[in-house]
C-alpha cells in the first residue's frame, strides 16, 4: 500500500509546512515543541532572532518577529521588554550565534534578570553556512573546520553555555533538553514551559537550551542523527533543569 498523508501535523502558529531544512534536521522538532507551548499557554509572544538554519522557521512562525545581528538578540529583547513588560518576549537563537558570536549579551541579559526567555538550538556547528566548528562542538567532534575532531590543545575547550548561565543570580531558570526521542521532546516542552510561565511570573531571565540534529555538518547519515547527538551531546552536557525555582 502507498503512504498517504493523514494529517498535516502543523503547529496552528506555524504558517506553512514547507521548508528548507535538510532530511533529519532537528530544528524543526524544536520549533514545533516551542510553538505548541506557545498556543497551549496562549501567549502572543514577541519574537526576537538571529541568523541560522532556524531563521526560515521564524519567519514563518505567525508571531511578530525581529531578525538581529548575529548574537544580539537578548539586547534587542531587552528594549522590548522594557517597552512592553506585559509581552512575553522570546529570544532564538544557534550555538553560532549565541555561544560563538555574541556571547556577551546573553550573560549581560541574564545578570541584568531581564524577563524574557531565551532559547538556544546548539546543534554544535555552524551550520547554516557550511558546518565549522563553534564554540559549543564537543571534544572529538568532526566539523568543517576540525575534520580529525575537535582537539583541546588546538582548537580549545567546548564552553558549557547552561552551567555559565546557571551561576548568574539574574537567571531564574535554565534547563537543556533535546530532540533526539519523543521521551526528550516531551521534556523540553515542559522546560519551554515552565521557562515561559515563569516569564509571565516576571521570575527574571529565563533559559531552555535544545539540543537539535544538523546530521549534515557532523556528517552523518540521517537516521544516525538521533544517536550521534546522544553519545556525542548528551554525554557532555547533560539533560535537564540546572536552575529552577520549586515548583509551586
Ligand atoms: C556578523 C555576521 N557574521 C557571520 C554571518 C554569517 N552567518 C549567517 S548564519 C551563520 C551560522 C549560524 O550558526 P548557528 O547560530 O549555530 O545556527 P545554525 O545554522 O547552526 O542553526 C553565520 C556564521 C552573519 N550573518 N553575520
Ligand atoms: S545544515 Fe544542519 S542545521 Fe542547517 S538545515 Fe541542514 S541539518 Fe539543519
Ligand atoms: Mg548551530
Amino acid at each position: 500500500m502507498s503512504p498517504r498523508l493523514i494529517s498535516e501535523f502543523k503547529p496552528n502558529l506555524l504558517q506553512s509546512s514547507e521548508h528548507d531544512l535538510c532530511p533529519g534536521c532537528g530544528h524543526g522538532i524544536a520549533w514545533r515543541a516551542v510553538l505548541d507551548v506557545v498556543a497551549e499557554l496562549g501567549l502572543k509572544p514577541i519574537l526576537l532572532a538571529g541568523h541560522g538554519c532556524y531563521t526560515q522557521l521564524m519567519i514563518n512562525s505567525d508571531l511578530d518577529s525581529l531578525q538581529c545581528l548575529h548574537g544580539r538578540a537578548p539586547a534587542a529583547a531587552t528594549g522590548i521588554k522594557r517597552m512592553l513588560p506585559q509581552t512575553p518576549v522570546i529570544t532564538l537563537q544557534g550555538d553560532g550565534d549565541m555561544v560563538s558570536e555574541g556571547l556577551h549579551e546573553v550573560l549581560h541579559a541574564a545578570s541584568r534578570g531581564e524577563k524574557i526567555t531565551s532559547l538556544l538550538f546548539n546543534n554544535g556547528v555552524f551550520g547554516d553556512t557550511g558546518g565549522h566548528m563553534t564554540a559549543t562542538t564537543v571534544v572529538g567532534q568532526r566539523t568543517k573546520t576540525s575534520l580529525d575532531g575537535r582537539d583541546p590543545d588546538e582548537h580549545g575547550h567546548p564552553i558549557d553555555i547552561g552551567r555559565l548561565l546557571a551561576q548568574i543570580d539574574g537567571a531564574a531558570y535554565v534547563a537543556r533538553g533535546a530532540v533526539n526521542s519523543p521521551a526528550m521532546v516531551a521534556r523540553t516542552k515542559h522546560m519551554v514551559r515552565r521557562a515561559l510561565e515563569l516569564q509571565v511570573q516576571g521570575a527574571g531571565f529565563t533559559f531552555v537550551e535544545v539540543l537539535t540534529m544538523c546530521p549534515t555538518g557532523w556528517f552523518v547519515s540521517t537516521p544516525e542523527g538521533p544517536g550521534y547527538l546522544k553519545e556525542a551531546m548528551m554525554e557532555n552536557f547533560g539533560i535537564g533543569e540546572l536552575k529552577a525555582p520549586a515548583e509551586s
